[in-house]
């Protein structure tokens, strides 16, 4: 009949999916205290971000009051999180670095 798509709707209807992982989104919160070179050392250092980069970054996050700062796997969002919100921690800089899902 005129409404059957014969095989190639078989075929879209039994094509194995292919499983992806979920992706979170890390993000940089703005506060009025860590001091901008702080900022840019960390996107270089826990992000592998270019210095100029790193500072076009930074000064999205000081006017926006957020920004990505890259997309990762669970675990390695985590990881990252944990890094930053450590060294921040460590230099008493209030830094603030959450993860959502994309
Ligand atoms: N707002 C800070 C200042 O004026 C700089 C800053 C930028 C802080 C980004 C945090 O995630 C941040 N010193």
């Amino acid at each position: 009949d005129p409404f059957d798509d014969g095989d190639l709707g078989l075929a879209l209807k039994t094509r194995p999916k292919t499983q992806r992982p979920p992706l979170y989104k890390v993000m940089l919160l703005n506060d009025d205290y860590t001091p901008m070179e702080f900022v840019i050392l960390v996107l270089e250092r826990f992000f592998g971000i270019s210095s100029s980069q790193a500072t076009e970054i930074m000064l999205t996050v000081h006017k926006k009051g957020l920004a990505v700062v890259g997309v990762f796997a669970f675990e390695i969002a985590e990881t990252k999180v944990a890094q930053v919100m450590d060294f921040a921690r460590r230099h008493q800089h209030p830094l603030q670095c959450t993860m959502e899902k994309e």
